[in-house]
């Protein structure tokens, strides 16, 4: 069987490394090693192996292990990295309901694995990763096709609306310290909260207001919006 695939969860974090780091050094990068019948390493496809073969539920030629190549350049220590990585594996591991994807990690003369609860342990193989790091997955069909985030990104900004509305209440009352995401804060809420109540408005002139809900946005208005923007 010559066609294999690396199984997808470890395509997403090879994915993450490559997203990171569109530049960095994959010399010691891998996926496939040898394909010979004998080979019981996580690098050979499963189905060309008589040891691996039976590991999992079907009959596709996966291969369940990656190297990274360790030198980057990274935008963070990879260390740093793998640490987050194995933390993240080892919550899964630990919780009754989810399931991690790797068996074990090695990097830097440790290994971390399922055995241990991913405590580090020392490596005493020939290689002592250093210039690479290796994963190997799990077997199980679920794992394999997990392709959740492994935390190797950075997660996308959130916007906390409490923080939001002290962001812009530091500007709204001219704090000495509000800085200009403050000032744009207060500016942006200030025009949703005129979009909300069907006030088209220019922000360089105080609104004529009706009565009823504008009261409501004089109030609001009041809050957020300093003095210095309001004509006389
Ligand atoms: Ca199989
Ligand atoms: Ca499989
Ligand atoms: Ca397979
Ligand atoms: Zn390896």
């Amino acid at each position: 069987m010559a066609a294999w695939t690396l199984v997808p969860c470890l395509v997403t974090l090879r994915t993450e490394f490559n997203t990171l780091a569109p530049g960095r050094d994959k010399g010691a990068d891998g996926s496939i090693g040898d394909s010979a019948h004998t080979s019981r390493s996580d690098h050979t496809p499963d189905e060309d192996s008589d040891y691996l073969r039976d590991h999992d539920a079907d009959d596709k030629n996966e291969v369940h292990a990656l190297d990274i190549d360790s030198s980057g350049p990274w935008p963070r220590p990879f260390g740093d990295i793998i640490a987050d990585i194995i933390a993240g594996e080892r919550a899964k591991w630990l919780s009754s309901d989810d399931r991690c994807r790797l068996r074990y990690i090695i990097f830097n003369r440790k290994i971390y694995s399922t055995s241990t609860n991913f405590e580090p342990r020392n490596y005493t193989g020939s290689d002592p990763h250093t210039n690479h790091a290796h994963f190997s997955s799990r077997y199980e069909t679920g794992p394999e096709n997990d392709t959740r985030p492994w935390g190797v990104l950075p997660e996308e900004d959130t916007v906390d609306a409490r923080e939001l509305w002290a962001s812009a209440a530091k500007a709204a009352r001219g704090d000495a310290d509000a800085t200009a995401d403050d000032r744009n804060n207060r500016n942006n809420i200030v025009q949703v909260v005129r979009f909300a109540l069907g006030l088209q408005v220019d922000a360089q002139t105080t609104p004529n207001l009706p009565s009823g809900p504008a009261g409501q946005l004089a109030r609001i208005e009041a809050a957020v919006v300093p003095a210095t923007t309001k004509k006389k």
